[in-house]
């Protein structure tokens, strides 16, 4: 069915449906949202759970207290819960040189006390993710960073909260976000690879993994269903950020399947076949020229695209000619090891094999692609 409901685990940050429309050229085309209105209509419209950063629910002190009785009772009403949380580590002027790696060592220890007083929530919340998003982890030229010593202190920033996580006894796993540039000239951690071989370094790995986005990946000209395929293979598909990009160019956070459809139908293809059972979340921006009506329309969009792909690609799957295409593109065949059990590369000569026949024979993914692009346009 394409009408969300809590079984299908949506999730969407505040920060989406509240982004006020303000970017590099002009200020803000819509009022604040309160994250109590965000929660209740996103339940109307079929969500199971929001996120949030530290600064997009308490953002001050005074008001803390009250505005966190009236989060929980919205909750309780909804039946909505927190499934994640983030520090927003970015925003502020402190941050201009970045958080766990900037220079100044006291805005890096200002960074780990603001992100674990916010654990301490997101806990209590009872979100099982944590998210870590270094927007302004990064620099703008050469001499300005020294990247071993900012990744040493990444590490360190990371070994040193998994330790209080565990500590607290907190239920909660890390999902670093990587993401090329914007807004620092270069980010460190640019891509799914570069994350995935940082958290082999950590203390406590076990409890590292990724929140990859749509977005992100495509601004670097990578496909983001292959990506996350590896994040899958290595078990460290913890999270996920879905979004809408047309290709290398600025951070266009679109709603999902906006951007790259094709794109979009491998991501839910990818996700549904490969077992992911987290939240599906989503990580978009409507549009600046959109009013409040146009900012549901906008997260209902991408609820009702993910359902439409699932649907097509489920019928992709189950369609018999699409079996025989596999069979004949000889998908299954690279399931099988390469060498049998126990045999040895004596065995395999060289000269035994008929490399001209083999050169020949055509692979035929012609054929199985545009089965998927039938299905995908509706004509099958
Ligand atoms: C920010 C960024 C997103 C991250 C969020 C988590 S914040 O909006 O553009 O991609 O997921 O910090
Ligand atoms: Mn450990
Ligand atoms: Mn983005
Ligand atoms: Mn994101």
């Amino acid at each position: 069915t394409r009408t969300p409901t809590p079984a299908d685990r949506f999730s969407f940050g505040l920060w989406t449906v509240g982004w006020q429309g303000v970017d590099v050229f002009g200020g803000a085309v819509r009022p604040p949202m309160d994250p109590v209105e965000a929660v209740h209509r996103l339940a109307e419209l079929g969500a199971a759970a929001v996120t949030f950063h530290d600064d997009d629910l308490v953002p001050d002190d005074t008001t803390r207290d009250a505005t966190l009785a009236r989060f929980k009772d919205a909750l309780t009403e909804t039946g909505m819960g927190v499934e994640m949380a983030t520090t927003n580590l970015f925003g502020h002027a402190v941050f201009k040189d970045g958080a766990f790696t900037a220079n100044d060592r006291d805005v890096r220890r200002y960074a780990l006390a603001k992100a674990a007083r916010n654990i301490d929530l997101a806990a209590e919340l009872g979100a099982t993710t944590y998210v870590f998003w270094g927007g302004r982890e990064g620099a703008e030229s050469g001499a300005a960073k020294d990247i071993g010593a900012a990744l040493e202190r990444y590490k360190e920033g990371l070994d040193t909260l998994c330790g209080y996580v565990q500590e607290q006894g907190y239920d909660l796993r890390f999902a670093i976000e990587p993401k090329p540039n914007e807004p620092r000239g270069d980010i460190l951690l640019p891509t799914i690879g570069h994350a995935l071989a940082l958290i082999n370094e950590l203390d406590h790995s076990e409890m590292v993994g990724l929140n990859p986005e749509v977005g992100h990946e495509e601004m670097a000209g990578l496909n983001f269903a292959a990506g996350i395929a590896q994040a899958m293979w290595h078990g460290k598909l913890f999270h996920v950020d879905l979004n809408g990009q047309h290709g290398p160019r600025f951070d266009q956070d679109l709603r999902f399947g906006a951007g790259n459809l094709r794109g979009a139908f491998w991501t839910v293809d990818t996700l549904e076949q490969g077992g992911y059972d987290g939240y599906l979340h989503f990580d978009y921006k409507p549009p600046r020229t959109e009013d409040v009506a146009g900012v549901w329309e906008s997260a209902r969009g991408c609820m009702a695209n993910y359902l439409v792909l699932k649907e097509k690609a489920a019928a992709f799957r189950a369609d018999p000619e699409v079996h025989e295409a596999l069979a004949a593109s000889r998908v299954a065949e690279l399931s099988q090891s390469t060498l049998a059990a126990g045999e040895t590369l004596a065995t395999v000569r060289a000269e035994s094999f008929d490399v001209a026949a083999m050169a020949a024979r055509g692979m035929a993914f012609e054929r199985l692609d545009q089965l998927a692009m039938d299905h995908l346009l509706g004509v099958r």
